[in-house]
């Protein structure tokens, strides 16, 4: 199965705790703080990559998370930061945000590499909260905890070329004469059921091809193999529009072309108005020359090229005409989009909610004030006091009605309100 879709979860590593920890000497006690600091999470790193063809390994495994960092130990030892986990992804894959649908990164060249997430930061040891007043801090920084998303993955095929044209007429042929491409071909319908991509030489250029399965009519409204694939070619900078001149199949070569065209319009995305060239194949057949000629008359405005992916009669015209129009149009180049990125939470809001006599404090200021206090510290408590009174959190609690009888609850924790 062809995979070229997916919706991952990801997660970035979680930072390592902070430890509290107090040196120790054999006959000594009361040796100074020595907890070391946590190690950094592992980062979600997205990676190009040519030799992936498909985004299968995103279909059984949706959740993908990064290492964690290590607890920090004694004697100041830093945790061990989280190993970074790299996701393979092929050329061209669209990495999209789930929940805004904003564009995160555009995978466009091999080897190119985009850090989705990044790991939370270790939590500091209580070596680290010495000061001139505090000399032997009994609490220590939890790890800062990452948030997972989702994201979703598209392939859209990266190709100088695209091949289009009715089941049957023989594009996986003309591509494996073309390049060196092996696309199963055969005499039926919709051999081709995912894309093949192929490179040809021409003297000293290279251009890529992409060969796609068989358009019908009706593809837009599902008929068929659909018209989904055809985002593999959208991005192409022309397409060699192949028709069966032998019409063997009992349809007229003409009658194709203009409902190939109706279908690419209602795909949309201007894939009408790209640069086509018109290829007539299997010249070999019987009474071809007249079909042929008949048909380059109603051909208006593109230039038609007879060929025989069988022989091989016309492919070093074709390639030459392919080259030649190449030259005139602009280069491969990844989408135009407005990066979006994940920012982690750095404004320290807070909001108070009243219930009673209860009032919950909420925000990011409390998720920091959460990973900062030991509950069971009076240093430590002393410190969310003070912190609770600068930021005006106090203040607000009185404006609000809070007094002696209430209940102040933080991060979970339950306190008196003491002015
Ligand atoms: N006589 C003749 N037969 C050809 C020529 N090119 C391809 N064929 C035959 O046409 C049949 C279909 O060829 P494919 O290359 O599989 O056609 P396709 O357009 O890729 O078909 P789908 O993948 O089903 O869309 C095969 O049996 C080929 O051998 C040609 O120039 N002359
Ligand atoms: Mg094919």
């Amino acid at each position: 199965m062809f995979i070229d879709r997916a919706k991952i979860t990801i997660k970035a590593g979680d930072g390592g705790n902070g430890i509290t920890s107090f040196l120790h000497f054999k006959g000594k006690v009361g040796g100074g703080p020595d907890g070391g600091d946590g190690g950094k999470g592992g980062d979600i790193i997205f990676v190009a990559d040519r030799h992936v063809s498909s985004l299968a390994d995103y279909y059984y495994k949706t959740k993908f998370v990064a290492e964690s960092g290590a607890p920090g130990g004694p004697k100041q030892c830093f945790g061990k930061a989280g190993k970074d986990l790299i996701l393979k992804v092929p050329c061209g894959t669209v990495i999209r945000d789930k929940e805004t649908g904003n564009i995160i990164a555009d995978m466009f060249s091999d080897g190119q590499r985009r850090v989705v997430l990044t790991g939370g930061d270790g939590g500091k040891g209580n070596a680290r909260f010495t000061n001139a007043r505090r000399h032997a801090p009994h609490f220590s920084q939890t790890g800062e905890k990452t948030t997972s998303r989702q994201v979703l993955l598209e392939l859209k095929t990266i190709a100088d070329v695209g091949l289009v044209g009715f089941p049957n007429v023989g594009k996986s042929t003309i591509l494996s004469r073309i390049t060196k491409a092996r696309p199963k071909i055969a005499n039926y319908h919709f051999t081709t059921l995912s894309p093949n991509l192929g490179v040809c030489e021409y003297y000293d250029n290279q251009f890529t091809v992409a060969d796609i399965p068989g358009l019908i009519e009706g593809a837009s409204e599902g008929f068929g193999l659909g018209i989904e694939f055809l985002r593999h070619i959208e991005r192409t900078r022309m397409l060699v529009h192949v028709v069966d001149i032998s019409g063997i199949e009992g349809r007229d070569p003409y009658e194709d072309y203009l409902k190939i065209n109706a279908e690419l319009k209602k795909y949309g995305k201007e894939l009408a108005k790209v640069k086509q060239i018109v290829v007539a194949n299997k010249c070999d057949a019987y009474s071809a020359e007249e079909k042929l000629k008949e048909f380059k008359k109603k051909v208006k405005g593109r230039k038609v090229i007879p060929i025989s992916a069988l022989t091989g009669d016309g492919l070093d015209e074709l390639k030459k005409a392919i080259f030649e129009t190449l030259q005139t149009l602009p280069e491969l180049k990844p989408l135009e989009y407005e990066e979006f990125n994940y920012v982690k939470p750095e404004r320290l809001d807070y909001e108070i909610l009243r219930e009673g006599e209860t009032f919950v404090v909420t925000g990011t200021l409390v998720e920091v004030l959460k990973r900062n206090v030991v509950m069971d510290d009076m240093n430590s408590l002393s410190y969310l006091q003070k912190v609770l009174k600068d930021r005006g959190i106090i203040d607000e609690l009185r404006k609000m009605g809070a007094n002696e009888k209430s209940t102040v609850i933080i991060g979970g924790e339950e306190f008196e309100f003491v002015d």
